[in-house]
């Protein structure tokens, strides 16, 4: 027992340095990448000289072979300091998980060496009108001698124009509904994809939100993931483990707020004392801290579920990124409460990771959606 409930000491030790790494070298320029709305460059570099980018990769792909714990803890230590920085190794996860789950041995080695090596990978399944109603996707993929036409568009892309490789479900056969929905690795660089413009969004400013264009992309076969017609599972399948990323980012973010918060209420003074004394200010961080410490639990469990893909996964997946993103949309409202007026403005990082975080309870599923899923895994 004694050591239940505890990290075994080689996660506390990644947390650690990937801590001093996003305060170093991430969180001086979180504020202007907000602002700015530019896409976070130090922290890429940053990231990606760390091992941190894509630190999923199997090593024998070049990567770290990082399991789904150490890339929570990484993902949730970048969002304590800078959202739209985390979104650089949750992508980058989303998008090579249907490659890493249904992928042959090739076409790993032609797509997650490179991505270890500094490439994005973006995930393309929402459309305008296929939303939550993920598989009344209507982007089509007509089979043409022994391989492919592409048409469509995707929308909500995150990371879209960086990334260089895009995982992309479309329809093969509108007929069958999701079972005829297949999975194709498009590249940034293939004739007739093109990108929409800017998407000028609330939060998550750094990182690039845009349609992409899909007019004739021609792909040859072995651009294909997995069976024709196994793209909704292989989709549905990879938001099971990448919600916890979701959950990992969200948790960061509450828990930096908290820390802003706390220490703000230590050192304000009003009434010739700090407002940390007064009971309505200790009441307000005792269920914040609350509701993170409950977040994290679920969380990490949810990651070491999707490690060992266990059966009860899907649950838990959905219930930490619902649990985890309200939380810090919770979390962060209440901090800026605790800093009044300096908690409106700029000056202080919680106005920021408010809107950062009601972007966690809406993508990756609504939290509507999550709570469907819940209800049709009950454990
Ligand atoms: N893993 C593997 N297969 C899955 C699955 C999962 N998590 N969820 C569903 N499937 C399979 C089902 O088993 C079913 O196949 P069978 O008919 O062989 O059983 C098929 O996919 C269709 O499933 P279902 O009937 O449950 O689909 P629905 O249209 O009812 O949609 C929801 C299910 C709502 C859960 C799904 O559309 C969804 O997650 N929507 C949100 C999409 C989303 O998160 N978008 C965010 C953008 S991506 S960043």
């Amino acid at each position: 027992m004694d050591h239940l409930f505890e990290l075994p000491t080689e996660y506390e030790d990644l947390r650690a340095s990937v801590r001093a790494l996003a305060e170093n070298e991430i969180a001086p320029f979180a504020h202007d990448v907000d602002e700015q709305a530019r896409f976070p460059e130090e922290a890429h570099k940053a990231l990606q000289k760390a091992g941190l980018a894509a630190s999923h990769v199997p090593t024998e792909f070049g990567g770290d072979g990082a399991d789904s714990l150490a890339v929570t803890i990484i993902i949730e230590e970048v969002a304590r300091v800078c959202g739209s920085s985390s979104l650089i190794p949750a992508v980058n996860k989303l998008g090579s998980l249907p490659l890493i789950l249904a992928g042959t041995a090739e076409q790993k080695e032609r797509w997650l060496r490179p991505l270890a090596q500094g490439k994005g990978f973006s995930y393309c399944l929402s459309e305008s009108q296929a939303g939550s109603d993920a598989s009344a996707l209507s982007t089509k993929a007509l089979q043409v001698g022994d391989g492919w036409v592409l048409n469509g568009s995707k929308k909500w892309i995150s990371n879209a124009g960086f990334s260089d490789f895009y995982t992309v479900l479309a329809s093969n056969d509108s007929s069958k509904g999701a079972k005829g929905i297949t999975a194709f690795i498009v590249e940034k660089s293939d004739e007739g994809v093109s990108f929409g413009a800017h998407e000028k969004k609330m939060g998550f400013r750094g990182s690039p939100t845009r349609e992409v264009y899909f007019d004739n992309v021609k792909l040859s076969d072995d651009r294909r993931i997995g069976e024709i017609g196994a793209g909704f599972t292989i989709a549905m399948n990879t938001l099971d483990h990448t919600r916890v990323t979701i959950a990992a980012q969200a948790l960061g973010l509450a828990q930096g707020a908290l820390d802003v918060a706390s220490k703000y209420a230590h050192e304000r003074h009003q009434f010739g004392k700090p407002i940390f004394d007064f009971q309505g200010i200790q009441f307000m961080l005792a269920d914040m801290a609350m509701n993170i410490a409950a977040a994290r639990q679920l969380t990490y469990a949810a990651a070491a579920k999707s490690e060992r893909n266990a059966g009860d996964l899907r649950f838990f997946s959905a219930a930490g990124k619902c649990f985890a993103s309200d939380t810090a949309m919770k979390v962060t409202t209440d901090a800026i409460q605790i800093l009044g007026g300096y908690g409106y403005v700029s000056d202080y990082p919680v106005e920021r990771m408010m809107r950062d975080a009601k972007l966690t309870q809406i993508y990756e599923g609504t939290n509507q959606i999550q709570r469907i899923v819940m209800a049709r895994n009950l454990p």
